[in-house]
């Protein structure tokens, strides 16, 4: 039986290429030096995506160029770079990685606002400078008597919720409804959820519909003691306002994993002490990433098995 064909548009990491090298044909999209002649050849044939989050739109351009294409598994949870109303419309279905990652990332938002808090980085630079012998380092901020807004209550908001709770300190969430069931404070509004925040932890999908949810208004409202940690996606917060609150001092200090164009970072944030900078590693230790990667080859082979994805997104799910 021939094995069904499987474009990779960008690396993803090796575990994933050798395991579907052994299952498909797998065809290496940023080797292929005459992409045009590759396309009138083999482009009927290829049934499957293996998509990156981070390495650009897929989308018609993609859906176009491979007629009989049935399956985009895409490496992450987020799939805001993946049109994936687009592809149901096309009758393609969509899996992400669900599951396989929360408590890795909540873990990292904890460790992102206690370091962004009791400025962590900062005093390591500090040691390795030379500077402890001059001057003890100066004293911090603290989480203790902080009231912590989430902003995106799902499967990774609610694990980081569980952390706080051992934190001691009180949660309140805004999603776009209240959830049954739930403990926490629900508030209407991104900006009622700030206004009653002293940390603003934000974990939304990204895409259009949350486009600069964080906005000067809700920066202005999280106030001159407040604290912003982004660990979602860059589009979600509008960076020129957080620049401007950061600078005037309309919120104290942020924590940011994600940028709105990743993997640059505007030089005016490198340049701020009150902000801890990480390049995207929520997820990014290697078991969680060979949990992922495995997700991304189960999917493919349960679809070409059984007809049947694990994790479709909600868009694709028949
Ligand atoms: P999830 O389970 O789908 O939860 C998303 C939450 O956001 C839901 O509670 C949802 O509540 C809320 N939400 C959705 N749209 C909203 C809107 N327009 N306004 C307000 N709230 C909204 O997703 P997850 O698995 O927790 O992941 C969340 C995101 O984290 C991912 O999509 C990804 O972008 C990001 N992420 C980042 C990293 C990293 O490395 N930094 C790693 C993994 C994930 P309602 O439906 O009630 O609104
Ligand atoms: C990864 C992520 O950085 O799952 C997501 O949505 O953003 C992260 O886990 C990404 O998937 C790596 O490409």
């Amino acid at each position: 039986m021939s094995r069904p064909a499987i474009v990779m548009p960008a690396p993803l990491p090796d575990a994933v290429i050798a395991a579907l090298d052994a299952r498909f044909t797998l065809h290496r999209w940023w080797q292929i030096e005459d992409q045009a002649g590759f396309l009138a050849r083999e482009a009927g044939a290829i049934r499957g995506l293996a998509a990156n989050t981070l390495a650009g739109r897929v989308d018609a351009a993609w859906f176009d160029r491979f007629p009989a294409l049935e399956i985009v598994a895409s490496f992450g949870v987020g799939y805001d770079h993946v049109d994936a109303a687009g592809a149901a419309a096309r009758g393609i279905v969509v899996t992400n990685t669900p599951g396989v990652l929360d408590d890795e990332v909540a873990d990292l938002t904890v460790a992102l606002l206690l370091a962004t808090l009791r400025r962590l980085p900062q005093a390591d630079r500090y040691v390795r400078d030379g500077r402890w012998a001059d001057a003890p380092f100066p004293l911090s901020s603290t989480l203790r008597g902080r009231r912590v807004g989430i902003l995106g209550l799902g499967a990774i908001g609610k694990a980081v919720a569980r952390r706080l709770e051992g934190f001691d300190v009180a949660v309140s969430y805004h999603g776009r409804s209240r959830q049954e069931g739930v403990c926490y404070d629900y508030y209407p509004t991104p900006v009622a959820l700030a206004a009653a925040s002293d940390v603003l932890i934000v974990v939304v999908p990204g895409g259009a519909s949350t486009r600069h949810l964080v906005d000067a208004s809700v920066l202005a409202a999280l106030g001159r003691d407040g604290v912003l940690i982004n660990v979602s996606r860059g589009s979600v917060v509008d960076e020129a306002a957080l620049v401007s609150a950061l600078e005037r001092g309309v919120i104290e200090a942020a924590g940011l994993d994600v940028y709105e164009d990743e993997p640059h970072v505007p030089a005016s944030l490198c340049a701020m002490d009150q902000v801890v900078l990480l390049p995207h590693i929520g997820s990014a230790s290697i078991r969680t990433r060979a949990a992922m990667g495995q997700l991304v080859v189960d999917n493919l082979v349960a679809w070409f098995d059984e007809g049947r994805a694990l994790t479709p997104v909600a868009e694709t799910r028949r």
